[in-house]
């Protein structure tokens, strides 16, 4: 009985062993899963951390760039203004320099152009538009630019197998008195280009003739007549005195003035002879103008410029070629 007892009792201790070592395993399988679980967690957060570390320095690299770009596009920004403002600037003084340099000199031409800018004045009615077509080979010429005050006439004429092109510019005045050609003067200088420009003349062209316009300007051929020669040269030579030709010289400039032409028109109504009593002839007219003759080539040679005088006819052309002659001779070629 006591051995039945006590293997009993040996088996039940065997048995609370058994279930106490089995709670131990379990508790420590427990134990262990609980370890992985916390291991695993512990890794996702070490993941998670470095996952964050990597998102912040992509995020921290992509905040640099967009700054590098940034600053780079400022930089470049600011540069390009800079050299729009220089060329903005360079523009700008460009056509500063131009304006100026427009008013202060003649046409522009081409490098092989020549110049010559020509004043011709004198009383209504003595020639000086039949003249300036007779010049530029057109009897139709019309000026290039017409105001209140003067017309500018412009003609391109060659010179043979010379390989110059000459620019010839006439300023054909209006007006009776110096005033207007003063005035008209003042105002091509206002012009931009102007091929009247201060500095600029090259030639002087003063004309006088020793009758005065039919009354009808359509009357192409009116009588030879002597009676008003007296008078109408009186009339030049009143229009010329000292003060008047102050003034017209005046506007001249030494260096650029290359020539003074005295130009006495209508030859082709004065008699051949010298001795008429109806018409006068070339000699009476040359002496009547003789002193303002001498006034003109005194004042010419005063300027360095060389003087000629004319006898001609700008309607039938006599004397013409000649003036011609010396408008290419004497042309500039400071104007391109
Ligand atoms: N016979 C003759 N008549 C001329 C000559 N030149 C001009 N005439 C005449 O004179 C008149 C005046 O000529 P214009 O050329 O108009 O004179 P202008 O100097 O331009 O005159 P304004 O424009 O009024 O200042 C016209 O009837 C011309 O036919 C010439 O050489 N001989
Ligand atoms: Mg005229």
């Amino acid at each position: 009985m006591t051995l039945a007892v006590a293997a009993i009792q040996e088996y039940r201790k065997k048995r609370q062993a058994e279930e106490a070592r089995k709670k131990v395993e379990a508790e420590a399988e427990r134990a262990k899963a609980e370890a992985a679980r916390a291991r695993e967690a512990r890794e996702e957060a070490d993941e998670e951390r470095a996952a964050k570390r990597k998102a912040e320095a992509a995020a921290k690299k992509a905040r640099e760039q967009a700054e590098k770009s940034r600053q780079e596009a400022e930089e470049r920004i600011n540069n390009e203004s800079a050299q729009f403002e220089k060329k903005r600037t360079e523009v700008e003084e460009r056509i500063n320099k131009e304006w100026a340099e427009s008013m202060t000199r003649p046409a522009k031409l081409p490098a092989s152009a020549k110049r010559n800018s020509i004043i011709i004045v004198a009383l209504g009615g003595t020639g000086k538009t039949m003249l300036i077509r007779h010049l530029l080979k057109d009897p139709n010429a019309n000026p290039q630019k017409r105001t209140e005050e003067y017309a500018l006439y412009h003609g391109v004429r060659s010179n043979g197998g010379d390989r110059h092109e000459y620019h010839f510019y006439v300023s054909d005045y209006k007006g009776q008195n110096i005033g207007t050609l003063v005035r008209a003067f003042v105002l091509q200088q206002k012009e931009r280009w102007s091929p009247m420009a201060y500095g600029y003349v090259n030639t002087l062209v003063v004309m006088v003739d020793a009758f005065p316009p039919p009354d009808d300007p359509t009357d192409d051929a009116p009588e030879k007549i002597a009676d008003p020669i007296e008078d109408r040269v009186a009339k030049h030579i009143q229009q010329w005195s000292e003060p008047a030709l102050d003034a017209v010289f005046g506007l001249l400039t030494s260096g650029s003035l290359k020539q003074v032409c005295f130009f006495i028109n209508k030859c082709d109504l004065l008699s051949n002879h010298t001795d008429t009593d109806r018409v006068p002839g070339k000699v009476q007219v040359e002496k009547l103008f003789e002193p303002l003759k001498v006034e003109l080539r005194k004042r010419a040679r005063t300027q360095d410029a060389d003087f000629a005088m004319i006898f001609g006819s700008a309607k039938n052309g006599d004397g013409i070629p000649l003036l011609e002659e010396a408008l290419i001779k004497y042309s500039s070629a400071d104007g391109s």
